[in-house]
């Protein structure tokens, strides 16, 4: 089945310097980049991508960590990947959600560590299904930044809205 998922690459696999590692792995997928970029993440952006474990005890350090603030490198590198059985795929490579137990040559497993705090620093993000891909590649990116038509859009006319371009 033809799928895309959300990748991100956390502010503790930017600060250790393993997005190309990360990168090497998840080529060996053969799975096609369509989207990619990097991030400053508002608080808005991680509350909404995590508004499914809001009630967790970890909540509020969590979405320090995606803001890049336990790491002071407050940026996150987001990638689309699409292509057969994507999301099983890159959750494969990706491993366990708990470093601890994920198989030690998965991603997490190789390069993700329990804090004391209690947040699993676990390198990557990738979407589990393909309803949170469809909502977290919508949340993370607009239309123009896909070079392929993932989703139904529309056009609409917005006069007022101010845009940044080139001087
Ligand atoms: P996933 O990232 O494998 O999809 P989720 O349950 O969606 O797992 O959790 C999102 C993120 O929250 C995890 O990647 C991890 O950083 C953190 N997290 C999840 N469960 C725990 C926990 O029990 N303790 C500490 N951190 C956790
Ligand atoms: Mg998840």
């Amino acid at each position: 089945m033809m799928q895309s998922v959300l990748i991100l690459i956390k502010p503790d696999g930017l600060k250790k310097s393993l997005t190309g590692n990360i990168l090497t792995r998840l080529s060996e997928t053969k799975l096609e980049i369509v989207a990619a970029k990097i991030v400053r993440v508002s608080r808005e952006l991680a509350v909404e991508h995590y508004k499914h474990l809001k009630d967790k005890p970890f909540f509020d350090e969590l979405i320090k960590y995606l803001q890049g603030e336990l790491h002071d490198r407050r940026k996150v590198m987001a990638l689309v990947y699409w292509g057969k059985d994507a999301i099983t795929k890159c959750r494969q490579l990706a491993g366990a959600t708990n470093p601890e137990e994920a198989d030690p040559t998965s991603i997490r497993g190789s390069y993700g560590r329990i804090t004391t705090s209690g947040v699993y620093e676990n390198a990557i993000h990738v979407s589990a299904n393909e309803e949170d891909a469809e909502r977290e590649i919508k949340l993370w990116f607009m239309p123009e930044e896909i070079i392929v038509d993932l989703y139904p859009i529309k056009e609409i006319m917005q006069e007022k809205r101010k845009l940044k371009c080139w001087d």
